[in-house]
């Protein structure tokens, strides 16, 4: 074997997913876990993933000090960037308004949709970059980004020309998406046939036209945009070429998984009260169950039946959901702890579900989220003996170094 440039020795338990798609049911659970690991880069990706004896030979070694070592971490589902924040809604929820009430009311996405209009490209960008410098050292590797803070062509282009131009500033990989069917803006309140319009043919076919987004989502949910609505985008989308995604089942059960099977989504997000029938259609489709649970945690909403989910074969991820009204985390160990001793998935199951299972639910996981040869050299050393620790050490942050692209991108923390 040639000379790596950097091999990362004495890790004390190297756990990873592998292959190349998402793993669902039992195999959701069966991942690689090897005592005295070494892994080995060059040219950014992963050269040698296994026991020290056989590791290559490597211009720099570097001591994990039997530290646990998994796959960079995966952030399938955030509405990254945004103007303004939500704290002032903290009182209106203790004071009993649901997370609906504040929608209804005119605040909720429409508070943060007239401070995102209102920000500079430039102000989006450097609050990005602080935040994705924040989840960076939280262990996050790659990173979905929804726009939808916009609901007119300007801002929401705005928010994905901030998304690519974060690309090239920052180590974190973006993979964006186009989420202009978030809400109904104002000017649009009593002709929403109109803004469907809009968003068919205006936005989707301007974003596709401009290559800014990989993905559309759609909110499909009580308050939100309806099933048939949500078709028609989705259906949009696919024609021009975009991967589809949608937020559903997450207040109500509205048929929203079985929607997303049908119009061919890649993942459905949140899916707290998604029907059996609803989990069977995603199994059935091979769409990758998003969840995210630290929203049901700020919501005080149930979690999404996750186990009833691998029992039925629906291979599951789990994101943050990181936004200012739902979901003000973006630390996804909080969001995988929360899976594991809320949400019932094991430890192993959990990792799977923020590595390989997210990076498929990117179309990524031919490069990202497993430890293996050719993979990205993407990988967090923890400070944690091994991975039932991660999963139980709740409440600080727990990595020690990140490695992006073969290079650590943090200091010694
Ligand atoms: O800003 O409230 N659920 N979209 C759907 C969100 C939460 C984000 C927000
Ligand atoms: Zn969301």
């Amino acid at each position: 074997m040639e000379t790596a440039e950097l091999c990362l020795v004495n890790i004390g338990c190297l756990a990873t997913p592998l292959g190349a798609a998402a793993r669902a049911g039992a195999a959701q659970g069966e991942i690689r876990l090897l005592r005295d690991a070494a892994v080995a880069v060059a040219g950014g990706r992963v050269v040698y993933a296994g026991p020290a004896g056989g590791a290559p030979d490597a211009a720099r070694v570097f001591d994990c000090g039997g530290r646990l070592v998994t796959p960079g971490l995966v952030d399938a589902h955030t509405h990254l960037i945004f103007g303004g924040w939500r704290q002032r809604e903290l009182a209106l929820r203790l004071s009993g308004a649901s997370y609906l009430d504040i929608l209804r009311g005119g605040g909720g996405i429409l508070s943060t949709v007239t401070h995102t209009r209102a920000a500079t490209e430039d102000a989006l960008v450097d609050k990005g970059r602080a935040l994705l410098g924040d989840m960076l050292r939280h262990g996050t590797t790659t990173c979905e980004c929804k726009s939808g803070y916009g609901l007119d062509l300007e801002t929401e282009l705005k928010q994905l020309r901030a998304a690519r131009r974060l690309q090239d500033l920052q180590p974190v990989t973006l993979v964006p998406t186009f989420l202009g069917a978030h809400a109904v803006p104002a000017e649009f309140s009593d002709r929403r046939a109109d803004y469907v319009n809009f968003v068919c043919d205006v936005a989707l076919p301007r974003v596709a036209d401009l290559s800014l987004a990989s993905f559309c989502d759609v909110f499909c949910d009580v308050g939100a945009f309806t099933a048939d609505e949500s078709a028609r985008i989705l259906a949009r989308a696919a024609s021009l070429g975009l991967g589809l995604k949608a937020h559903v089942d997450e207040l109500e059960d509205g048929g929203g998984a079985a929607l997303a099977a049908r119009a061919g989504c890649v993942s459905a997000e949140h899916l707290i009260r998604a029907s059996g029938d609803g989990i069977r259609a995603l199994a059935r489709a091979g769409v990758i169950a998003c969840l995210l649970p630290a929203t049901s945690f700020y919501l005080d909403k149930p979690y999404a039946p996750a186990r009833d989910m691998v029992a039925a074969g629906v291979a599951v991820a789990v994101a943050t959901d990181f936004n200012p009204g739902s979901s003000p985390n973006l630390n996804l160990q909080f969001a995988m702890q929360l899976a594991c001793l809320r949400g019932g998935l094991t430890p192993e199951e959990v990792l799977t579900a923020a590595t390989l299972n997210a990076a498929a639910a990117l179309r990524l996981s031919g490069e990202a989220g497993t430890l293996e040869p050719g993979k990205w050299a993407d990988l967090v050393l923890w400070n944690a003996p091994d991975l039932p620790y991660l999963l139980y050490r709740y409440g600080t942050n727990l990595v020690h170094r990140v490695v992006k692209n073969g290079m650590f991108v943090t200091a010694r923390l």
